[in-house]
Formats: C-alpha cells, sequence, structure tokens
C-alpha cells in the first residue's frame, strides 16, 4: 500500500522517512540538500508492506505533488512548527482531501517549537476526524504513532467498504 508525505519546503519530510524506516532510503532524489523529485522506501507495518513516497516541497516541483498522489492509499501533511500554518499547507491539505483519502497532520519540528494543535486544525480547516500529533523527525518523537494512527484510520474505513 502506497503512503505520500506531503509539507511545504524544508517541513522536514525527508527527515520523517528516514526516521520511519528506520534505514538508508532506497531513493533519495535531492540536490544540495532540497528534494527535487521524491524519496521512497519500503517497511513492514504488522506483515503489510508499505511503500513510503514524499513530495518535494518547493513550489517549482509542485507538478510531483498531483504524480505522486497517484494510487495512494493515505497520506500524511507534515507541517513545521518553526513556520507555522501557511497557504501552501493549506493548498496541500486541500488536494490531500480531494483525493478521498484518510489521513494525519504531523507538526513536525516540535523540538524546536510549541505550535497549538487547535490552532493547526483551525487553520487547516480540518475535521475534528483528522488526527493532529505533534512529531520531530530528529528526535523521533511521535512518528511511529503517527504511522499506527494512519494505519488505524485506513483499517477502519476498510472495515466500512
Ligand atoms: N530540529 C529539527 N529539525 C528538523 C526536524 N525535521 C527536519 N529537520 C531539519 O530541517 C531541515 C530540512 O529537513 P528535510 O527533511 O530535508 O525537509 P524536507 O521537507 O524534506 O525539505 P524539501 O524536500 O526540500 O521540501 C534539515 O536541516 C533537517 O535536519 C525536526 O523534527 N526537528
Ligand atoms: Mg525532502
Amino acid at each position: 500500500m502506497k503512503i505520500v508525505v506531503f509539507g511545504a519546503l524544508n517541513a522536514g519530510k525527508t527527515t520523517f522517512l528516514e526516521r520511519a524506516s528506520k534505514k538508508k532510503l532506497s531513493v533519495k532524489g535531492s540536490y544540495e540538500g532540497m528534494t527535487t523529485s521524491l524519496d521512497f522506501t519500503r517497511l513492514d507495518y504488522n506483515g503489510e508492506t508499505v511503500y513510503l513516497f514524499t513530495t518535494p516541497g518547493h513550489r517549482r516541483f509542485d507538478f510531483m505533488w498531483e504524480v505522486l498522489a497517484n494510487g495512494m492509499r493515505g497520506a500524511i501533511l507534515l507541517i513545521d512548527s518553526t513556520v507555522g500554518i501557511t497557504e501552501v499547507d493549506r493548498e496541500i491539505g486541500g488536494l490531500i482531501e480531494s483525493k478521498g483519502v484518510p489521513y494525519v497532520v504531523a507538526v513536525n519540528k516540535s523540538d524546536l517549537a510549541n505550535l497549538s494543535l487547535d490552532m493547526v486544525r483551525e487553520g487547516l480547516g480540518i475535521s475534528a476526524k483528522v488526527p493532529v500529533i505533534p512529531t520531530s523527525a530528529i528526535c523521533g518523537n511521535g512518528v511511529d504513532e503517527v504511522l499506527h494512527r494512519l494505519m488505524e484510520l485506513k483499517n477502519e474505513r476498510r472495515g466500512t467498504e
């Protein structure tokens, strides 16, 4: 199953993927530290193979967002706590919503800033059903929880299909 990590420039998507997979990424499409195409890794979650992708954050490569969203079964929207909610976050949130897949919002760099989760929810205009979880891709806090909640949501949905 395919899961895609979205988020604005520098939010920590590549670091999040490295942390989540606990190994070297199979594909790291970066130039001078900035993702220009995608990152990819594969992990096992309770016997299920999960294909994890990240998108580039830079607007110049925003055409990749739609390409990578193709066929995804779940998404993670990474917010940069040190920046707060921006127009790009709202735009990406809208893209994910339009795909109708379960998703989780990860409020990243929580080791550096303490962004109110209610403000994140309000800023993105999302329903109470979407989990909003503080993470630190550097320290590892919250990363496994994000994956766990996403898999839970996906399985709940599968149960009602
Ligand atoms: N303190 C702290 N730094 C982080 C965290 N996550 C990422 N960073 C740092 O933020 C910078 C950007 O991280 P990346 O993982 O490259 O961000 P990205 O979202 O993949 O960037 P683009 O793909 O270019 O949009 C790097 O210097 C990371 O070390 C975090 O949770 N805490
Ligand atoms: Mg990146």
